[in-house]
């Protein structure tokens, strides 16, 4: 039996260590404030634990993988946006009920979530050599969840929420604005077309790595701030 140590420079390993027990840290958090939660925010915290939850099994795992192939886990890190992604609309659409959001709202930011994260996989797995189309696609489908939250339904909906909700809702728009568009930045370190065919890191293993380590940080800040923004919310609007 090999011992698989994590060497003090390998940042990509170690980054998936932190995630893990971040995301175990926070989970647990969140779980347990439930019951100290008003009922009528009780759905929404624990959507943040769920999502919290969530990326603390795939980075259990995605860290085991790493240590012992040294690869990029694409495959599960696709598994767990696809399913923290929707949760985070969910989340959307939770706060903004009480003044009306439509079931038909969420069903947009969830298709429109699902399509950014199909088309990247394409690009990322798929079909490398057009990595630059799928990127452009896959933020096309960002940018719509930017437009309907910064200026579209969302928007409105919060500002006829409550104060509260308004000023939550627009520090969550931010963390759409930029926290996720530091995954795009990711992608273009890490795919064979870069920044429209300008390759900012050539070596395709150094490449690699980069996009891990990207990948790993914003998932921590978004994950676990826009939980705490929605914690945050609960304590302030009963
Ligand atoms: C918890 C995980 C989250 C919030 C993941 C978000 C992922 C994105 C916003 C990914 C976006 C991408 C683009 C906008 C273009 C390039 C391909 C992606 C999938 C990296």
């Amino acid at each position: 039996m090999e011992h698989l140590k994590i060497a003090s420079d390998n940042y990509v390993a170690f980054t998936f260590f932190i995630g893990t027990m971040a995301m175990m840290a926070a989970s647990v958090f969140f779980f347990f404030e439930l019951n100290n939660t008003s009922p009528k925010w009780r759905t929404s915290v624990l959507v943040s634990g769920l999502i919290t939850f969530i990326a603390a099994v795939h980075y259990y795992y995605m860290r085991g993988y790493n240590l012992e192939t040294g690869d990029s886990p694409t495959f599960f890190r696709y598994v767990d946006w696809i399913l923290t992604v929707p949760l985070m609309c969910v989340e959307f659409y939770l706060i903004t009920k009480k003044a009306g959001a439509k079931i038909g709202l969420l069903w947009k930011l969830i298709a429109a979530s699902l399509i950014m994260l199909l088309t990247g996989y394409v690009g990322e797995v798929l079909n490398r050599d057009a990595s630059v189309l799928w990127g452009v696609l896959s933020g096309a489908a960002y940018f719509y969840i930017v437009y309907l939250i910064w200026f579209g339904e969302v928007a409105t909906l919060a500002q006829n929420a409550g104060p509260q909700v308004a000023k939550a809702t627009r520090v969550l728009a931010w963390f759409v604005l930029v926290g996720w568009a530091i995954y795009p930045l990711g992608y273009i370190l890490g795919t064979p077309g870069g920044l429209f065919g300008v390759q900012l890191v050539a070596d395709p293993q150094a490449a690699a790595h980069a996009m891990d380590i990207v990948y790993n940080i914003a998932d921590a800040i978004n994950k676990i701030g826009f939980g705490l923004v929605i914690y945050a919310l609960s304590r302030k609007e009963d």
